[in-house]
C-alpha cells in the first residue's frame, strides 16, 4: 500500500486549522507517555523494586542477570548528545502567529494570507558562546530563532536580536567562532567574549566591527528575552503568486519595547540567577502574561537593490528604518510552555533552508552558507537523518516521500519507496500546475567562478559609525565602558592598540575614551566617515514599547514596624497596572506592623538581591531598623537599585534612608511628592498612596533613569 494521506494514521488531525493539528501531535506525544500504573522496564516488565541491585547475598557482588540494573543504567550513560557548537544555552516556547492582513501583494505564502488563520510556532531564544549550563545575563548576542508550523510546511526565521552579523561570508564563520569561544588551552572564559582570541581576530578583521559596536551597546545585555527586538538579519526574498520577487528583512518588535540590564547588575545576575532569563520566560507564561512581539517587514523592490550605498548581500549592514519604514505585519503570542526541556527545546532543530513557497533566498554569502551547515549540524547533533520525525520539529503539513530507513526511524512506510513507480500506484504522485509546489524564484545568474569579495562589500566604517552617532548619550557612556572592560581583559597590549586604532576609524572621541580605559594611545583623527548618517530608530530610547508596567517586578521592603496598610495598598495599585509585587523581609513569614498586626512576606532578603527586581519601595517604616535589619542588607539593595538606574519609592520615615545614599534627590520633610531622576518619595505622615503609586509606575515604565548618573 502506498503511503498516502489517506491511510495515515493522523488524517482526522489534518482537517483542522495547522494550530489545532500541532496541539493533536503534541497531546498524541503526551499521550504515548504515560505516568498513572506501576514502574516498568522499557520493555514493559512491571517492576517492583528499584532502589538495590541483584546480588549474591546481602553483601555480594551484582549479578549480570538483573536486566533491570543494566537497562537503567545503559540508558542512563547514553542521555547526553552533543550540545550546539554555538548557541547551546537556551530557553524555548510555544505559541501563534496571526498576520494583521493578507500579504498577497508581496508574497504567496499561505501563513501570511488570512488574519483569522493561527500557525503554531516554537520560538526558542539563546546566548551563543556559552555552553549549555552557562549563565543567561553574559554580554552576547541572544539568538530568537522561530519556527512556523505552516499549513505548506515548516518556515524556520533564524535570526538575532541584533539586525547585522560578525562577517560576510560563512567560511568565516568557523574562524569566527573559534575565536570568541573560550581559549583553546585553558577553556577560559566561559560565556564572555572578554579575551585575547575574540578581540586579536576583530583587530584583524575590519567587517567585525559594526557588530561589535551591537555587542558593545547594551542591546547584548537584555532585561528579559521578552523585551529584545529580532532579526532576520540577512536580506530574503518575497515571492508573489506570479512569480514577481521583492526583498524582504524582517523585524520583530517587542510590545513591551526593548530594555537592557546594566552590566555591572548583569555580573551580579550570573550569580545571583543564572537562568534569569529561562526563569522570566517561564514565570511570564505561566502567569499568562504571555510575550508578544509584531514581526514587521522592510519591503525593498527590485528595482531598488542598488539604491543603497551598501550592498543588500553584505549581512554586516542594516537598512535604516528611515530610509526603509517597517510596515507591520502580523503578531506573535508565546503562550505555552515545553513540557519537557530535552525533548523540546533541546531537540528543535532549525535550518535556514526550511522555507515554503513564497519565501525565497538571496545570494548573501552568508546565508548561503547556513543553508548548508544547519542540516549538516542537525545530523550530527541528533544522530542521523530522522530528526524531522521528533514532535517539536514535525511539520503539521503531510509528508510523503521516499526517505527510508536510517537511525531513529519511527514512521512504518509501506509499500514501494522510488518515483516513478506503478506498484505504488504512483504514489506520491508529483504536484502538477497549481497543486501549492515551492518553485526556486528564477533568478539569472551569470559569472566566472571567483574567490573574491565583492567591492561593494569593502566599507566596514560607516554603518559602524553611524550606531555610533545615533545612540543617547548614556548609550555611548555604556559601550565606552563595555570596550573598556573587554579591552582591560585583554593581555596583549599590541591587540588593544590594533583594536583602539580600528575604533578609531569609527569615531576618533570614542577611541580616545577608549584608549584612556585601556592604557594606550589613540591614533589622532583617523576616521573615514566624514559626515556619519544618523538613525534614531537604532536607539533604545525609541523602543519604549507600549508604555506599561506588565511583568516588572517590584520589591517591597518590609521591616518589624512598618505601616502596616502601606504595603498593601501599594501592591493592589501596582498589580492593577500588571506589574508583579513581591514583599522582602529580612526572614520569612509575617514581620510586625506599626499597629501590631502581621504583615505578610513573600520572601526571605538574604534569597533575593537588588539585580533581580526592576524596582524598589520603602513603605514607611523606622530608618533604624531598615539600616541595621539583616547586616545592613535593606542600604544595599537601595543603594544596588540606584546605580542601576532603576526606580525607587520611599513613603514616610523611609524616605531618611535614602538620605546620603548616591544618585538619591536631597529630600526636605514635608516636601510634599517630588521625583527626580525616577525616585519617588513622600515623606509626609499620611501619604495619597494611590498618588504616589501611579508617579512610581510611571518612573518604572520608563525603566532606567541613567540621569542619575554623571
Ligand atoms: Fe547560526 C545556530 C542565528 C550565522 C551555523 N544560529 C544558530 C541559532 C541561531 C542562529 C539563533 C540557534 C538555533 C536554535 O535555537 O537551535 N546564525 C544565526 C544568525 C546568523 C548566523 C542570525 C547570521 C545572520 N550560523 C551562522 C553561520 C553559520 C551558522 C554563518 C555557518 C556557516 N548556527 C550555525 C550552526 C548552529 C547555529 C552551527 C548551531 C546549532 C544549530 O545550528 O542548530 O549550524
Amino acid at each position: 500500500m502506498p503511503d498516502s494521506p489517506h491511510t495515515s494514521p493522523d488524517a482526522a488531525a489534518r482537517a483542522a486549522s495547522p494550530a489545532d493539528r500541532k496541539h493533536a501531535q503534541l497531546d498524541g506525544h503526551r499521550a504515548d507517555d504515560p505516568r498513572e500504573g506501576p514502574l516498568t522496564t522499557d520493555q514493559g516488565v512491571v517492576v517492583d523494586h528499584t532502589d538495590d541491585s541483584l546480588s549474591a547475598g546481602e553483601r555480594g557482588p551484582t549479578l549480570m542477570e538483573d536486566f533491570h540494573f543494566r537497562e537503567k543504567l545503559t540508558h542512563f550513560d547514553h542521555e547526553r548528545i552533543p550540545e550546539r557548537v554555538v548557541h547551546a544555552r537556551g530557553a524555548g516556547a510555544y505559541g501563534f502567529f496571526e498576520p494583521y492582513e493578507s500579504c498577497a501583494e508581496f508574497t504567496r505564502a499561505a501563513f501570511l494570507q488570512d488574519p483569522s488563520v493561527r500557525t503554531p510556532v516554537f520560538v526558542r531564544f539563546s546566548t551563543v558562546q556559552g555552553p549549555r549550563g552557562s549563565a543567561d545575563t553574559v554580554r552576547d548576542v541572544r539568538g530568537f530563532a522561530t519556527k512556523f508550523y505552516t499549513s505548506e510546511g515548516n518556515f524556520d526565521l533564524v535570526g538575532n536580536n541584533m539586525p547585522v552579523f560578525f562577517i560576510q561570508d560563512g567560511i568565516k564563520f568557523p574562524d569566527f567562532v573559534h575565536a570568541v569561544k573560550p581559549e583553546p588551552h585553558n577553556e577560559i572564559p566561559t560565556g564572555a567574549s572578554a579575551h585575547d582570541t575574540l578581540w586579536d581576530f576583530v583587530s584583524l578583521q575590519p567587517e567585525t566591527l559594526h557588530m561589535m559596536m551591537w555587542l558593545m551597546s547594551d542591546r547584548a545585555i537584555p532585561r528579559s528575552y521578552r523585551m529584545m527586538q529580532g532579526f532576520g538579519v540577512h536580506t530574503f526574498r518575497f515571492v508573489d503568486a506570479g512569480g514577481r520577487g521583492t526583498f524582504v528583512k524582517f523585524h520583530w518588535k517587542p510590545r513591551l519595547g526593548a530594555h537592557s540590564l546594566v552590566w555591572d547588575e548583569a555580573q551580579e545576575c550570573q550569580g545571583r540567577d543564572p537562568d534569569y532569563h529561562r526563569r522570566d520566560l517561564w514565570q511570564a507564561i505561566e502567569s499568562g502574561q504571555f510575550p508578544e512581539w509584531e514581526l514587521g517587514v522592510q519591503l525593498i523592490p527590485e528595482t531598488q537593490e542598488f539604491a543603497f550605498d551598501f550592498d543588500l548581500l553584505d549581512a554586516t549592514k542594516l537598512v535604516p528604518e528611515e530610509q526603509v519604514p517597517v510596515r507591520p505585519i502580523g503578531r506573535l503570542v508565546l503562550d505555552r510552555n515545553p513540557d519537557n526541556f530535552f525533548a523540546e527545546t533541546e531537540q528543535v532543530a532549525f535550518h535556514t533552508a526550511n522555507v515554503v513557497p513564497g519565501i525565497d533566498f538571496t545570494n548573501d554569502p552568508l546565508l548561503q552558507a547556513r543553508l548548508f551547515s544547519y542540516l549538516d549540524t542537525q545530523l550530527i547533533r541528533l544522530g542521523g537523518p530522522n530528526f524531522s520525525q521528533l514532535p517539536v520539529n514535525r511539520p503539521v503539513a503531510p509528508v510523503r516521500n521516499n526517505q527510508r530507513d536510517g537511525y531513529h526511524q519511527s514512521r512504518i512506510h509501506r509499500g514501494t519507496s522510488y518515483t516513478p513507480n506503478s506498484l505504488g500506484g504512483g504514489c506520491p504522485a508529483l504536484a502538477g500546475p497549481g497543486g501549492g509546489a515551492f518553485t526556486h524564484y528564477t533568478e539569472r545568474v551569470d559569472g566566472h567562478t571567483i574567490r573574491a569579495r565583492s567591492d561593494s562589500f569593502q566599507d566596514h566604517y560607516s554603518q559602524a559609525a553611524m550606531f555610533w552617532a545615533s545612540m543617547s548619550h548614556w548609550e555611548r557612556a555604556h559601550i565606552v565602558d563595555a570596550f573598556r572592560f573587554e579591552l582591560g581583559k585583554v593581555e596583549t597590549m599590541a591587540v588593544r592598540e590594533r583594536t583602539v586604532a580600528e575604533l578609531a576609524r569609527v569615531n576618533v572621541s570614542l577611541a580616545e575614551q577608549v584608549a584612556e580605559g585601556v592604557g594606550v594611545r589613540a591614533p589622532g583623527d583617523i576616521s573615514d566617515v566624514a559626515d556619519p548618517v544618523v538613525s534614531p530608530a537604532l536607539s533604545l530610547e525609541s523602543l519604549r514599547g507600549d508604555g506599561s508596567i506588565r511583568t516588572r517586578q517590584i520589591a517591597v521592603l518590609v521591616v518589624d514596624g512598618v505601616d502596616g496598610a502601606q504595603p498593601d495598598r501599594l501592591r493592589e495599585e501596582l498589580e492593577a497596572r500588571g506589574a508583579v509585587v513581591e514583599a522582602l523581609a529580612p526572614h520569612d513569614g509575617t514581620v510586625d506592623g506599626a499597629d501590631g498586626r502581621p504583615v505578610g512576606v513573600d520572601r526571605a532578603l538574604p534569597t533575593m538581591a537588588s539585580v533581580l527586581y526592576d524596582a524598589v519601595l520603602l513603605p514607611s517604616a523606622p530608618p533604624g531598623t531598615l539600616r541595621s535589619a539583616a547586616q545592613g542588607a535593606i542600604p544595599r539593595f537601595v543603594g544596588d537599585a540606584l546605580r542601576h538606574g532603576k526606580a525607587v519609592g520611599a513613603l514616610g520615615e523611609a524616605v531618611d534612608l535614602l538620605s546620603g545614599l548616591p544618585g538619591a534627590p536631597e529630600t526636605a520633610p514635608g516636601a510634599g511628592l517630588p521625583e527626580r531622576h525616577g525616585v519617588v518619595v513622600d515623606p509626609g505622615p499620611s501619604p495619597d498612596v494611590a498618588a504616589f503609586a501611579g508617579t512610581f509606575a510611571d518612573c518604572v515604565a520608563a525603566h532606567r533613569h541613567f540621569q542619575r548618573q554623571p
